[in-house]
Order: C-alpha cells, then sequence, then structure tokens
C-alpha cells in the first residue's frame, strides 16, 4: 500500500487529492471520498451565504434555540439546511447528528457512515464579521447496513471517528480534515471556486506561548484551572480568545497554544459538546501531535451517553495540555 502521508504538493486541487487518498486503501469503496466532496461543497455554499450576510438580512437571531438553549441565528439555521441537505441529497450517511436538531435525523439506512456535525460554530461572532466555523466527524456505523441506526452507532467514542475536519470561515476559507493519517489543510480559492492544498501533514508546536480562555469567567474556575491561567500569566504568555472554537483551534493549530472551556458556574459541566465538537479537534490535534483532554480522561476516550451532551475541553500543544492537567488534577 502507498504510504499516503507523503506530501502532495502544495496546490492539489481538493477533489485530486481526496482521490489519490482513496487509492491508498485497498478496501475503499469511494463513500467516504464522495462524503467529504459533500461537505467541501456545501461549505462553499456557506462560505457565499456568510460573505453576503449583511447585504441579504441573514445576520439577525431568529427568537428560536438550539438543543442547548442557545439563540439561534439566521445563518445558524440555513447552515444547518444547507449541509442536511447535501448530505441527505448525497445518501452517503445513515444517520446525521447535528447542534441544530433535538433528534438523530436518519437518512439512508443502506450507508455506512454517521456524520456529526456543528454546522456553524460561534454564533456570538456570526453577526459582527468575526470568524467562525463549521465543524463534522464522522463514524462507521456498528450495526448492519440496511438495518435501522442504533444508538451505538450514534454514541461511539471519538477515537472511533474515521474522519473529521472543520472549515473556517477567516480572512480566508480553509478546509482543515483528517482520515487518520495526518492533518491537512485546503485554502479555498473564491475566484476559482475551489480548494487547494495549502498546509501539508500539519504538526502543533509541542510548545506554545498562547493561551485561550474566557478570563471573564474566571471567577467561577476550580482554583486548579486558576492556578493554570496564573502560570501562563507569570510565563508571559498571550491571552488570545477570539470566541469561535474553530479560530481558536487553527491559531493554536500553527502556532502553538492551548485552548480552554473548562466547568463554570454557568456550564458546570462545560459548554462544548463532546460527539461534534471536542472530538472533532481532538481527533485533529492527536494526528497533529498535540493532546485533548476533560482535566481527566483522554477526549477521544470519553463513551457518551447522549449526543448532545457537554465537556471541559483542553486542547492544544503537548506540553501545554500536560501541565494544565497536571495543574488541576
Ligand atoms: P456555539 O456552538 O453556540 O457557537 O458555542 C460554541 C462557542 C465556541 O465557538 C466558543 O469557543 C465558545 O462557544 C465561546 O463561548 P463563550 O462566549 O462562553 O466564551
Ligand atoms: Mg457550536
Amino acid at each position: 500500500m502507498e504510504d499516503s502521508r507523503i506530501a502532495m504538493p502544495i496546490g492539489t486541487a481538493l477533489d485530486r487529492f481526496i482521490k489519490s487518498r482513496q487509492e491508498a486503501f485497498a478496501f475503499a469503496t469511494g463513500e467516504l471520498s464522495q462524503l467529504l466532496r459533500d461537505i467541501a461543497l456545501s461549505g462553499k455554499v456557506v462560505n457565499r451565504d456568510i460573505n453576503r450576510a449583511g447585504l441579504i438580512n441573514l445576520a439577525g437571531v431568529t427568537g428560536t434555540q438550539n438543543t442547548g438553549g442557545e439563540d439561534q441565528k439566521e445563518l445558524d439555521i440555513l447552515a444547518n439546511i444547507r449541509f442536511s441537505r447535501a448530505l441527505t441529497k448525497g445518501g452517503e450517511v445513515c444517520a446525521i447528528i447535528s447542534e441544530e436538531e433535538e433528534e438523530i435525523i436518519e437518512v439512508n439506512n443502506n450507508s455506512s457512515y454517521i456524520i456529526a456535525i456543528d454546522p456553524l460554530d460561534g454564533s456570538s461572532n456570526i453577526d459582527v464579521n468575526v470568524s467562525i466555523g463549521t465543524i463534522f466527524s464522522i463514524y462507521r456505523r456498528i450495526s448492519e447496513v440496511g438495518t435501522p441506526v442504533t444508538e451505538a452507532d450514534v454514541l461511539q467514542p471519538g477515537k472511533n471517528q474515521v474522519a473529521a475536519g472543520y472549515i473556517l470561515y477567516g480572512s480566508s476559507t480553509m478546509l482543515v480534515f483528517t482520515t487518520g493519517m495526518g492533518v491537512n489543510g485546503f485554502t479555498y480559492d473564491p475566484t476559482l471556486g475551489e480548494y487547494f492544498l495549502s498546509h501539508t501533514n500539519m504538526q502543533i508546536p509541542d510548545g506554545g506561548k498562547i493561551y485561550s480562555v474566557n478570563e471573564g469567567s474566571y471567577h467561577s474556575f476550580t482554583d486548579g484551572v486558576k492556578n493554570y491561567i496564573e502560570d501562563c500569566r507569570d510565563n508571559g504568555f498571550s491571552g488570545r480568545y477570539i470566541g469561535s472554537l474553530v479560530a481558536d483551534f487553527h491559531r493554536n493549530l500553527l502556532k502553538g497554544g492551548i485552548y480552554i472551556y473548562p466547568s463554570t458556574a454557568a456550564n458546570p459541566t462545560g459548554k462544548l459538546r463532546l460527539v461534534y465538537e471536542c472530538n472533532t479537534l481532538a481527533f485533529i490535534a492527536e494526528q497533529a501531535g498535540g493532546l485533548a483532554t476533560d482535566g481527566v480522561n483522554r477526549i477521544m476516550d470519553i463513551i457518551p451517553t447522549d449526543i448532545h451532551q457537554r465537556a471541559p475541553f483542553f486542547i492544544g500543544s503537548k506540553e501545554m495540555v500536560e501541565r494544565a492537567k497536571e495543574m488541576i488534577g
């Protein structure tokens, strides 16, 4: 089998990259490749919506709330529709778990994959022109193809992911993903309507000088978390917090750093969702040489009991996450 970690040249088009990876798998049926293509295409559509949001009255709140009781924005709902429609029509998944839907959406029982997705993360930044993202995880079903999806299919630990990625709608739009053979990043060229490989085999530095946490909640952190933040300050690290998980994570991936969303008074079990936020980024972080923990357990070892459950989250450069775990433990 070809070593598919061999870097492809910068500028390789996404489609070509996916095809070459598919050929490296003896068992590949092409379903996963098509699924990645569907996600990439929906990302283009959402990117277009975001770019025009201020012009077409898409930036406001809808008056409705999502599964976690958070206000939904027009774009949250639109992005959910865009991805759900493409994934349903594409037919490569048997079920969709979405942050915007209370229940699992059952799609095509003859498909092998399950997708968990936060269609548009960083809601508070949607209407102020700040970076936001899409986060997705893909699992292979455990139950037999052709039968209804089971609880065991949708409550798999993160270590079972076969692919995971995010789209960052930032100063440029990027798709970053892993299929368990390293992490690669593709930059979207809007003039050509195509993603091109721009970051090959991404590695997060072992150490870093950036810590990302909402310090407004400092008073409700545990002493251990407070001590770790003090430690970052004593070391002269920079505080950088956008408030969009994908954007904060992406910066730390490139530069080295730690992102923290611990338990708080408002969110006693953390705010971020295990299945379609924490696990996704944990897979990417580990593939890039980093770590992700809830403070005690490796994120990807946790067996979910609910598709929307939350977890405290510490993710980023290996040495920083290890130090944080040591100090909060
Ligand atoms: P969302 O899924 O409702 O957008 O919430 C997740 C977001 C993350 O992107 C971000 O890191 C975090 O919530 C910010 O929360 P806070 O405003 O409490 O700091
Ligand atoms: Mg979210």
